[in-house]
C-alpha cells in the first residue's frame, strides 16, 4: 500500500479561484447570441455549470485520493489508528461529500432561477448569488480540508509494506538500528548520534532484492522504544505495532556503548523474545572496547556475539 502518492487537497480560497476564472474564461471564449437578456442568462447558466462541475469534480478526487478505511489491511488501520484521529479523518472525507451535495443542490437551484429571469439585472444578481452561496459551502469546509491536509502529510511517512516474510530491527533508541538496516539492504535511512531520529517505519529489503520477489525478505526499521511500561509515546507505538503485526523475526539491537543502561536493554529483549522469533545482535562492535565486549559477554552469557555477516546468514536460514 503505498501513501506516499496522495496529493494535497485544494483549499477553498485555490478551488474558488480556479472555478470562477475557467467560468469567466469559457464565456469569454463562448460566441452568445440573441437578446441582452438571452445572453445575459445564457452566459449565468455557463458559469454556474462550469464552476459548479470543477468544484465538485475536485472535491470527488479528493474523496476517492484517500484509502477507503473499509478495505485496509488491519495494520494500516491500526496504524492511522494510532498517529491520527480516525473519527475526525472520515469525518471531514464526509465533509467533502456534503458540500458536493449541496453545490450540486445549489447548481440546479441557481440554473432555474437564471433561466426563469427576465431582467438582466436579476440575472446577474441571481449568478452572483450563486457563487457566494458557493463560497460559503466551501468555507464552512475549510477546517475539514485543512485536517486532510495534515492527515496527508503524516501517511505521507507510512511504509510500503509488502506481504513478504518480514523482519523488524528493535531495540533502544540510538543502538544502531537504521544504520544496520541500511547495511542489510542497501537503503539510505536517516541516522544520527542522538535518540528518536527515527521517528516513523523504514523499509528496504534485503540485499536490495525486488519486493516484487516472493522470496525478498522485508526489513523495517522501527523507532527506538524504551521499556516503559503505560508511558509509550505515539512514535514508540508505532514500533509496538510492527511487532505484533508484522514481525516474523526480530532482530534485537544491543548497544555496548553505554548509551543505555544493558540491564534496561534487556528487559525489552526478553519482552520481544517471548513474542517472536528472535536473533540478538550487538552493535557498534568496531568502537567497543574489551572491556566492554567483556562486560556484555558477563551480563548476557545466553548470546553469542555474532558478526554482520553472521547475522545476515541467521535472517536467510530463518525465512519460512
Ligand atoms: N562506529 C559505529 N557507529 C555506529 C554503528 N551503528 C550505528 N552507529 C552510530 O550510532 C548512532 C545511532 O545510529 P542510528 O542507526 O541512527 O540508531 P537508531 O537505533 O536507528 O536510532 P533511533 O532511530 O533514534 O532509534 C549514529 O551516529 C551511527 O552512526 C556501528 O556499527 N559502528
Ligand atoms: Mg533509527
Amino acid at each position: 500500500m503505498n501513501f506516499e502518492k496522495i496529493p494535497p487537497v485544494e483549499t477553498p480560497k485555490e478551488l474558488l479561484d480556479i472555478a470562477f476564472r475557467k467560468a469567466r474564461e469559457k464565456v469569454t471564449k463562448k460566441d452568445f447570441k440573441g437578446k441582452p437578456a438571452e445572453r445575459a442568462r445564457d452566459k449565468g447558466r455557463v458559469k454556474i455549470d462550469i464552476s459548479a462541475g470543477y468544484i465538485q469534480s475536485r472535491l470527488r478526487k479528493s474523496m476517492k485520493d484517500f484509502p477507503s478505511f473499509d478495505h485496509l489491511p488491519e495494520f494500516y488501520v491500526k496504524l492511522i489508528d494510532l498517529t491520527l484521529d480516525l473519527g475526525a479523518l472520515k469525518k471531514s472525507l464526509a465533509a467533502l461529500n456534503w458540500a458536493e451535495g449541496k453545490i450540486l443542490f445549489f447548481q440546479r437551484t441557481y440554473s432555474k432561477k437564471v433561466s426563469a429571469a427576465r431582467e438582466y439585472e436579476t440575472i446577474q444578481k441571481q449568478t452572483k448569488e450563486f457563487y457566494g452561496r458557493v463560497s460559503s459551502v466551501l468555507k464552512q469546509i475549510k477546517n475539514n480540508i485543512e485536517y486532510l491536509n495534515e492527515c496527508r502529510k503524516i501517511m505521507k511517512t507510512y511504509p510500503d509494506i509488502k506481504d513478504r516474510f518480514t523482519v523488524c530491527l528493535y531495540g533502544f533508541p540510538n543502538v544502531g538500528k537504521s544504520t544496520l538496516l541500511n547495511k542489510l539492504t542497501g537503503t539510505n535511512a536517516k541516522t544520527a548520534a542522538y535518540s528518536f531520529t527515527t521517528k516513523s517505519i523504514n523499509c528496504g529489503f534485503l540485499d536490495g532484492e525486488s519486493p516484487k520477489k516472493e522470496t525478498a525478505i522485508q526489513v523495517l526499521d522501527v523507532p527506538g522504544t524504551l521499556a516503559r511500561k503505560e508511558k509509550m509515546n505515539l512514535i514508540e507505538l508505532q514500533a509496538e505495532l510492527v511487532l505484533e503485526e508484522l514481525a516474523n523475526l526480530v532482530v534485537y539491537v544491543f548497544d555496548a556503548t553505554e548509551t543505555f543502561p544493558l540491564k534496561d536493554q534487556i528487559k525489552l529483549y526478553q519482552k520481544a523474545k517471548k513474542k517472536r522469533p528472535t536473533i540478538a545482535y550487538l552493535s557498534k562492535q568496531d568502537i567497543l572496547s574489551k572491556e566492554q565486549f567483556s562486560e556484555f559477554s558477563k551480563t548476557l552469557p545466553e548470546v553469542e556475539v555474532i558478526s554482520f555477516e553472521k547475522l545476515r546468514e541467521q535472517i536467510l536460514s530463518k525465512r519460512r
